[in-house]
């Protein structure tokens, strides 16, 4: 990739895998679009890349339709062109059988992940179109490809990106633009905390005995899936951690 020419809008960007992009991202100088609810963590971040690259902040929930697109409708013109739209924002709440399940967990799961997803997309998408170049790349999930027990909401929400991802890569095609799904496995990130609401026990244990993904893992995939020529896309592309199987085999004994 040309040094200095793309912009990147990322979703997601104050914790995980978002943030780890965003590192990896700046310190390839692509200029960012940074965005998030944790304006600190914005801030900071904008901070420790603004030697290596350019970087805007955006804070707004992507479950709130009219702050999205006035958040991006906001943006200065040297950050207005998006080149890569890094769709990463999610989350899952709870995991418990469906019988047990929370109302609000389940709206925000399928608010956060698939329509949060597609409100950034509707924004970003029309600049693409009428330029006829652009990448889109959904973070999906090995939960949007097996369903595992008590998974139910979280596992159909990224079964939607999924689908949303396949559908944008054909409905996209006569514009010239790259849609691709990365879908990783388990990634030691903030992700499991936030399913247990906070409790950081039984969050480390999801991760003990096996090495989880790191964030840095995902990042280094998505930059390789970035950087490759244009006439490059991969289209889908599922990662897990060597000791992981499947959603449901880990090998906790290595
Ligand atoms: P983290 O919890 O570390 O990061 C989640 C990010 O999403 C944060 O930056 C958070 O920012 C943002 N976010 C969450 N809710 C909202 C919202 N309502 N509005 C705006 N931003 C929001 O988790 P990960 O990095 O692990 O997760 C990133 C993506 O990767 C998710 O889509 C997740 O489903 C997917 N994934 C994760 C895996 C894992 O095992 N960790 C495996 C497979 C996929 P803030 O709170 O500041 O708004
Ligand atoms: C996150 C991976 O296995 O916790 O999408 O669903 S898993």
């Amino acid at each position: 990739m040309d040094k200095n020419t793309k912009t990147a809008l990322i979703t997601g960007a104050t914790s995980g895998i978002g943030r780890a992009t965003a590192v990896l991202f700046g310190k390839n100088n692509i200029n960012l679009v940074l965005c998030g609810r944790r304006q600190e963590r914005l801030d900071a971040l904008e901070k420790e890349l603004e030697d290596s690259t350019k970087v805007h902040t955006l804070n707004f929930d992507v479950r709130d339709k009219d702050a999205v697109f006035k958040a991006i409708e906001s943006l200065p013109k040297e950050f207005s062109n998006i080149d890569i739209l890094i769709n990463n924002a999610g989350n899952a709440h709870g995991l418990e059988p469906i019988q047990e399940g929370s109302l609000e967990d389940w709206d925000a799961m399928i608010d956060i992940n698939v329509k949060g997803l597609l409100y950034v997309s509707k924004a970003i998408i029309p600049n693409m179109v009428a330029k006829k170049v652009g990448h889109i790349i959904n973070i999906g999930s090995t939960a949007g490809k097996e369903v595992y027990p008590n998974g139910n909401v979280y596992c159909a929400s990224k079964y939607a990106v999924d689908a949303i991802n396949q559908g944008m890569r054909m409905d996209l095609n006569p514009y010239n633009i790259r849609v691709g799904a990365i879908n990783p496995g388990m990634v030691e990130t903030e992700f499991s905390s936030v399913r247990f609401k906070g409790d950081g026990d039984r969050a480390a244990k999801v991760y003990q005995g096996f090495k989880a993904l790191q964030a840095a893992d995902v990042a280094d995939i998505i930059y390789f899936v970035v950087s490759r020529p244009y006439h490059i896309n991969i289209a889908d592309l599922m990662v897990m951690s060597t000791a992981q199987a499947s959603s449901t085999i880990v090998n906790k004994n290595q």
